[in-house]
């Protein structure tokens, strides 16, 4: 094991440490996680643990951490503060809110100062928390820390990481520290590993819905359009969709049926998809099984468990995504598909609304869109990822997304490509220096191939005029010490 996964283990020992201190002295636990299935993941995998335990906690699930959720809490006496998946790239208004001493940070973005609060963030071992573990992966080390039984936890630390798209290794599958959580779940018979169509519900759901469910890869036109898929089906792919009256599923097609199905789609995804050839490839790849989930739900495969996580948190339900990590089968599930399935069809009219002329801005280093209230604030970002990464946007230059935000402000959503990265782009840099010249009350924080920030109504086109600026001089940085190195 390299020294980096060690020093990061010796913080996660840290924190279960203090856990137990602190389970010991019978003080009350309050945790506040992030609202993406990643945050939902790491939230459950903590309340589980404490349930385990036989601790006290109470769970709160936020978008984004701002001083009035402090504010809120630090009345409450003799508790541990537990931060999930968020945290890091708040230290300056937790240190000022509350003790220091009380507080544990779980989480994988890039710590915004130095601090002396006890934190486990790979970014402080020099492992980057963009790709290697997620903050349900961090988790998972606290509780398995903790006691070697968590180690049942590993499968909700994978959903939490294809949440964060963490599948980065060769046909997207996970790499680092997050494979060494996946060998954890395979030893375990608790997690299967294997290579095909990567549509939702292969084993299950007719073909059609299978395409249709999909969302990750999002494929404009057919994500979430029944009709559509359907007519694709029969007159592109041209494969009997029934046999006996029954519908198929996609493991009860034939090999070559199987090529053609993902040959004509790549097609579709090539052209009128206008998706990138590597997005396009991606339709084939690693595919992560939950074996202990009933065949028939969507909780089978890891990437459809993770859009439904994330489909709760952005649907304002972050509490069912949390009953159903936590194991509740019951009328939970078929609520979930249903918060699921409205979802889907937000984001495809999202989509629609998108690819209008017009509706994406462009200038020299950078293009943009506004959602103004059309677009959930917290949906934002989704719509975001899915632009750029599905190649519906250009993949020239980052994109920054805004929404109006009910507390009067404007959400900001930054995501670049991997290429983007490598070319010396980093977003979260630029947006956390980006805001401080825009406004007192902006904030910032995130990683280089994803950020957010929280800006007054009006500074939107002052923000990005400097973000210009700053995306420039981070390519021409690059560039001149790549030449320095040649
Ligand atoms: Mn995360």
């Amino acid at each position: 094991m390299s020294k980096k996964f060690l020093e990061l283990y010796e913080h996660c020992k840290k924190v279960s440490e203090r856990i137990l201190e602190a389970c010991e002295k019978e003080l009350y636990f309050r945790v506040i996680s992030h609202l993406d299935a990643d945050g939902i993941a790491a939230a459950s995998i903590i309340s589980s643990l404490f349930f385990r335990l036989g601790a006290h906690f109470h769970l709160r699930i936020i978008q984004q951490l701002r001083e009035e959720n402090l504010r809120e809490i630090k009345e409450s006496k003799e508790s541990i503060f537990i931060f999930t998946d968020l945290g890091s790239g708040q230290i300056g208004i937790i240190e000022k809110n509350l003790p220091q001493d009380s507080v544990l940070i779980i989480d994988h973005h890039p710590p915004e100062k130095e601090t002396t609060i006890l934190q486990a963030n790979p970014h402080l071992c020099d492992i980057d928390g963009a790709t290697e573990i997620s903050g349900s992966g961090v988790a998972y080390l606290v509780a398995k820390n903790i006691d070697e039984s968590n180690m049942d936890f590993a499968p909700l630390a994978v959903v939490g990481a294809l949440g964060d798209r963490q599948d980065k290794g060769e046909q997207h599958r996970l790499s680092e520290l997050n494979s060494e959580i996946v060998k954890d779940g395979v030893n375990k018979g608790i997690l299967e590993e294997n290579t095909g169509i990567r549509l939702f519900g292969r084993e299950t759901r007719p073909i059609a819905m299978a395409l249709e469910y999909t969302t990750d890869p999002f494929i404009p036109g057919l994500s979430g359009n029944h009709g559509a898929c359907l007519k694709f089906l029969t007159e592109n792919v041209k494969i009997p969709l029934k046999n006996n009256g029954n519908w198929r599923t996609i493991s009860d097609l034939s090999q070559d049926e199987k090529t053609k199905l993902v040959s004509e789609l790549i097609q579709y995804m090539l052209g009128p998809g206008e998706m990138s050839p590597e997005e396009a490839q991606s339709i084939v790849g690693v595919i992560y099984i939950l074996p202990k989930e009933e065949k028939q739900t969507p909780l089978r495969d890891a990437r459809e468990y993770s859009s439904l996580l994330n489909a709760c948190g952005r649907m304002r339900k972050p509490g069912l995504g949390v009953a159903i990590c936590l194991g509740d089968r019951s009328e939970a599930l078929e609520e979930v598909e249903s918060v699921t399935t409205d979802y889907r069809e937000k984001l495809a009219g999202y989509m629609d609304w998108l690819i209008k002329p017009g509706a994406v801005t462009q200038t020299e280093y950078l293009q943009s869109f506004h959602g103004g209230k059309l677009i959930d604030d917290r949906i934002i970002g989704t719509i975001a990822s899915i632009a750029i990464s599905s190649g519906i946007i250009s993949q020239d230059k980052p994109i920054f997304a805004f929404a109006e935000s009910e507390d009067g402000m404007v959400k900001v959503s930054a995501r670049a490509t991997d290429y983007q990265v490598q070319q010396g782009i980093d977003l979260g840099t630029a947006l956390r220096t980006a805001v401080k010249e825009v406004s007192s009350e902006a904030t910032a924080g995130g990683h280089n191939i994803a950020a957010g920030a929280h800006i007054p109504i009006g500074t939107e086109s002052k923000l990005l005029q400097i973000l210009n600026k700053i995306i420039k001089s981070q390519l021409v940085k690059n560039s001149a010490s790549n030449e320095s190195k040649n």
